[in-house]
C-alpha cells in the first residue's frame, strides 16, 4: 500500500471548487488512498475538515476531525456520500475561514445541529447528529461538494472583495 501523501489544496477562485460532485460508485483501494491522503493534508494544513474537490478530486467525500482539545485523542472521520436528513430550527453564527480562501474570515449562520447519513470506508451506512462546531464543520464540507462556499452566504459586494484579493494572491504566487 503506497503512503499517504500531502496533497495541494485548490485555491478559489478555481472552477473545481464551484462544481457539484457526483458520487462515489464503489470503495475502491484509491478511495481509501485519497481519504488517507486528505486527512493528511488536513493535518497538515492544519483544519478541521477538507473536501475532496479541494484536492482536486470531484467526487462526494469529506473528512473531518473537530477535536480541538490539545492532547485529546484525535477522531478522524470519512464520510462518504453524506446527506443531511434533519437540520434544527435553530441557527448558530460561526467566524468561519476555508483552506482554499486561505486569511479571510466572516461569520456565517448555519443550523445549530444535523442529522446526518454516510457510506463510511467500511462501505457499511452511519447515521449521526452533529451540533456545535462539528455541525458547521459538516455543512461546510457538504457544501463543498455541491459547489458552494462560505463566501457564498456573504454579499456581492464582501463576496467580490475576497475573490479580487485571492485572484491578486494567485498572481503573486504565480510569479514565485
Ligand atoms: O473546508 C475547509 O476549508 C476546512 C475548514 C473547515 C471549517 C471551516 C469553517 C468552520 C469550521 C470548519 C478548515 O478547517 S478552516 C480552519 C479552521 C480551523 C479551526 C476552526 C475553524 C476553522
Ligand atoms: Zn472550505
Amino acid at each position: 500500500m503506497p503512503r499517504m501523501s500531502i496533497r495541494p489544496i485548490l485555491l478559489h477562485p478555481d472552477p473545481r471548487l464551484k462544481k457539484a460532485c457526483p458520487p462515489v460508485t464503489a470503495i475502491t483501494p484509491e478511495v481509501a488512498q485519497l481519504a488517507e491522503d486528505m486527512l493528511a493534508t488536513m493535518y497538515d494544513a492544519p483544519g478541521i475538515g477538507l473536501a475532496a474537490p479541494q484536492v482536486g478530486v470531484l467526487t462526494r467525500m469529506f473528512v473531518m476531525d473537530c477535536i480541538k482539545e490539545e492532547g485529546a485523542a484525535p477522531r478522524p472521520m470519512v464520510l462518504i456520500n453524506p446527506e443531511i436528513l434533519w437540520r434544527s430550527e435553530e441557527q448558530n453564527s460561526y467566524e468561519e475561514g476555508c483552506l482554499s480562501i486561505p486569511e479571510h474570515y466572516a461569520p456565517v449562520s448555519r443550523p445549530a445541529q444535523v442529522r446526518m447519513r454516510w457510506t463510511g470506508l467500511d462501505g457499511k451506512t452511519h447515521e449521526d447528529e452533529f451540533d456545535g462546531l462539528w455541525a458547521t464543520c459538516a455543512q461546510h464540507e457538504l457544501d463543498h461538494l455541491d459547489g458552494k462556499l462560505f463566501i457564498d452566504y456573504l454579499g456581492p459586494i464582501k463576496r467580490q472583495l475576497i475573490t479580487r484579493k485571492m485572484e491578486k494572491f494567485k498572481r503573486e504566487l504565480a510569479r514565485g
